[in-house]
């Protein structure tokens, strides 16, 4: 079941509410009062304007898999753009960009409930320009920017619910990243692309097999598992 919801905080938040139910799937919101991005940022959620999902990774799927989650989710989002036409670039770890702005973004959070591990896949994507316009600080773009016509939320998130449960039934019979890294680089920019992380430069060089970005630097490798990086040119 999918749980449509006018308003609410955060749909992550009741997702994980409702993470031991295991007859729900998904938790959606025509809009969120208290979107979040990471890192203690937010999510720019008004209503009617965007697709606010949070796909429940019910205990079935094994914690050591953990950090496929954003992979799986970037990949999932990717390929329901491809369906309508639109091409995003992934960055790592989160982030899906058309023409360097951001189209979706993606939040997973873990607990423990009810001794079991319970994770929670959020991920906001823009369907239609806000009315009003992008806030200053948030460089986003839309889908309704890209293509001439939006179909309708529920519809969007069919796809990327069938998407989801293919990359996670995918996942837990390998037992492994390898399928969703390998899907996850088809959509990264070439290998070789300069990327910044803090104040060290490097070139992308892939994923590595517990999903961490791997740059090459003139110091050598550096491998890169959680915070942000810019991509320098596309
Ligand atoms: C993310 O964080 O990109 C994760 C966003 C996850 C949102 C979903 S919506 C459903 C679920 N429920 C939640 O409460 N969250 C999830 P991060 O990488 O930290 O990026 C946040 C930054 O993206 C902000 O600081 C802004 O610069 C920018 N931003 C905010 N809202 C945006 C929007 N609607 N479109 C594009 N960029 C946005």
């Amino acid at each position: 079941m999918v749980i449509w919801l006018d308003s609410c905080a955060s749909t992550n938040d009741e997702a994980m509410r409702r993470a031991t139910d295991r007859s729900v799937r998904a938790v959606c919101a025509t809009t969120q009062t208290a979107g979040r991005g990471r890192l203690g940022r937010s999510w720019s959620s008004p209503p009617d304007v965007g697709l606010y999902l949070s796909y429940i990774a019910h205990p079935r799927f094994s914690a050591k898999l953990g950090t496929a989650l954003p992979l799986m989710a970037a990949v999932a989002v990717a390929e329901t753009c491809a369906t309508l036409g639109v091409r995003p670039t992934v960055k790592w770890p989160n982030d899906l960009l058309v023409n360097g702005r951001k189209l979706a973004g993606i939040l997973c959070e873990a607990r423990i409930n009810a001794q079991k591990w319970h994770a929670v896949v959020g991920i906001g994507l823009n369907l239609h320009t806000p009315p009003e316009g992008w806030p200053a600080d948030v460089p986003g773009i839309a889908l309704d920017a890209l293509i001439p016509t939006v179909p309708d939320p529920k519809i969007v998130a069919e796809t990327l619910l069938e998407r989801l449960d293919h990359w996670f039934a995918l996942t837990t019979t390998a037992q492994s990243l390898d399928p969703v890294r390998q899907a996850w680089q088809t959509w990264a920019p070439p290998l070789g692309t300069w990327m910044r992380r803090d104040t060290t430069r490097g070139r992308f060089a892939g994923l590595a097999e517990d999903g961490a970005l791997r740059l090459e630097t003139d110091q050598g490798i550096l491998v890169v598992h959680a915070g942000d990086v810019s991509i320098l040119e596309e």
